[in-house]
């Protein structure tokens, strides 16, 4: 017989159905047990019965969380919430659960029972959550999104090479990898290979995929191994270009998410879904630097933002215009990746920008050096004589458009969406420097 999920028993009422799904909650009143069943579809009351010798027997053997399997009739029941339930015919255990369950599953309106540490090491149980299952139906659909924008851009998606040859961002954040007798480096970002795909006629791409960042940050928003979303597009005219395809994809996908899950968001996370109306507001570093000094906000940095800074650049920021986003543009080039361009008017500016969402950098951009002999200049600049870069600089010898684009960390934009307070909840199993899978052993 074929299963039938829990949100359709309404249609099966008066018949007899076959349902798989875990025991939710147990009630034993002597005579009777009643058993809440859970799907991902929804809940549902059945109920064993001490006449039916056989289901009862097993019926008084089951633990919270089991996975049954169940032959029963759908039969009206006015005192139950939804006007039905199932009278259980037959009664097959797929999986007993040990008791007592390792962590307390977080219920909807409960705030967390078990510290976080403990939920992550039992992830598998952690995600059964009416939030987190919650979770991660947005998380499906933000990725499905974004790369449906791109796609109907007419933009080609990249599965680029995971196991690379050199380090696309900072050599200091990268994990080696032994590579046969040789050795090789995890992606910390598919810059070279999306710039590549540029390079191949391709004018557009995009790429959803993990990369890998050596850093041993303690923070609530860093990853060893996050879900990047890269774009790059070929032939524009500035990193505005780059910009605007980022905040139109960025409204469509708060659009979609908000049709589909605004009312489940607000209910379960207390958040409204807010879709930006007007343009992202594009402040410079120097313009944000005054706005935080005139706030009392110290700087330790002329460059660069601490996260007290980013948060409170984003609060005026929305105090002043409204709006939860904000592109914060000409850094210095000296604190930038090399592959950034220079300004022309400025070579001290680069032309790249990050974008920011309520207070947290989501996306690094910029219009990408395509020249080569320039390219190889700003490595230098970095102390890199450009040796282990050949392939990259290759990429752009042979004729290659202008281009740039940008990076969205996943996680970073769903624990926004959602106002989770740190990326770990964000992330179906995260790898951090004291957790891989589970949180490592100390060294003695
Ligand atoms: P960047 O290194 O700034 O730029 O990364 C882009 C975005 O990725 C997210 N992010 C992280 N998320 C979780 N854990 C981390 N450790 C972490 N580090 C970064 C942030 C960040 O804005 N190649 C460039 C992008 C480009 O220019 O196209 C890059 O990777 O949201």
């Amino acid at each position: 017989m074929e299963r039938t999920h829990i949100a359709q028993l309404k249609d099966h009422i008066g018949k007899e159905v076959r349902v798989r799904a875990v025991v939710d909650t147990i009630r034993n009143q002597g005579k009777i047990i009643f058993i809440v069943l859970r799907d991902r579809s929804g809940k549902v009351q059945s109920v064993a019965w001490h006449g039916d010798e056989e289901v009862f027997k097993i019926a008084k053997t089951l633990t919270h969380e089991s996975v049954v399997d169940i032959i029963g009739d759908v039969k009206e029941a006015k005192q139950v919430k939804c006007g039905y339930e199932v009278g259980i015919k037959e009664l097959k255990i797929d999986s007993l659960a040990k008791a007592p369950l390792p962590i307390t599953i977080e219920e909807l309106h409960t705030e967390n029972i078990s510290v976080l540490d403990k939920r992550l090491d039992y992830r598998w149980v952690d995600l059964r959550s009416q939030k987190n299952s919650l979770m991660m139906d947005i998380s499906t659909l933000l990725g499905h999104t974004l790369r449906g924008y791109c796609f109907e851009k007419g933009l080609i998606e990249i599965q680029a090479p995971r196991i690379i040859s050199a380090a696309s961002e900072s050599g200091a954040s990268v994990f080696e990898v032994k590579y046969f007798e040789g050795k090789a480096y995890l992606a910390q970002s598919p810059q070279f290979h999306k710039q590549m795909g540029i390079a191949s006629g391709l004018e557009g791409v995009f790429n959803m995929g993990p990369v890998f960042r050596a850093e041993k940050s303690f923070t609530t928003r860093h990853l060893t191994e996050y879900t990047s979303f890269d774009v790059e597009i070929g032939y524009i005219d500035s990193y505005k270009d780059v910009c605007r395809f980022e905040q139109e994809m960025i409204v469509s996908t708060l659009e979609t998410v908000k049709k589909k899950y605004g009312e489940k968001i607000k209910e379960i996370f207390g958040v409204e879904v807010k879709i930006p109306k007007d343009d992202f507001p594009m402040i410079t570093v120097a313009e944000a630097k005054e706005k935080l000094a005139k706030a009392g906000v110290v700087s330790k940095n002329v460059g660069d933002f601490s996260p007290e800074e980013e948060k409170a650049i984003g609060e005026i920021i929305e105090e002043e215009t409204g709006s939860e986003f904000f592109f914060m543009t000409d850094y210095p080039h000296a604190r930038r990746a090399f592959y950034h361009m220079k300004d022309e008017k400025n070579p001290t500016v680069a032309l790249g920008f990050d974008l920011f969402w309520k207070g947290l950098e989501i996306t690094t951009g910029a219009q990408r050096e395509h020249r080569v002999d320039y390219l190889r200049e700003n490595a230098k600049e970095r102390g890199n004589d450009g040796s282990t870069m050949d392939e990259y600089f290759e990429y752009f010898e042979y004729g290659c458009p202008p281009h740039g684009g940008f990076a969205i960390g996943t996680e970073r934009f769903l624990m926004k969406l959602l106002n989770l307070s740190s990326i770990l909840e964000a992330t179906f199993l995260p790898n951090t420097p004291n957790r891989l899978g589970k949180r490592l052993a100390r060294k003695k």
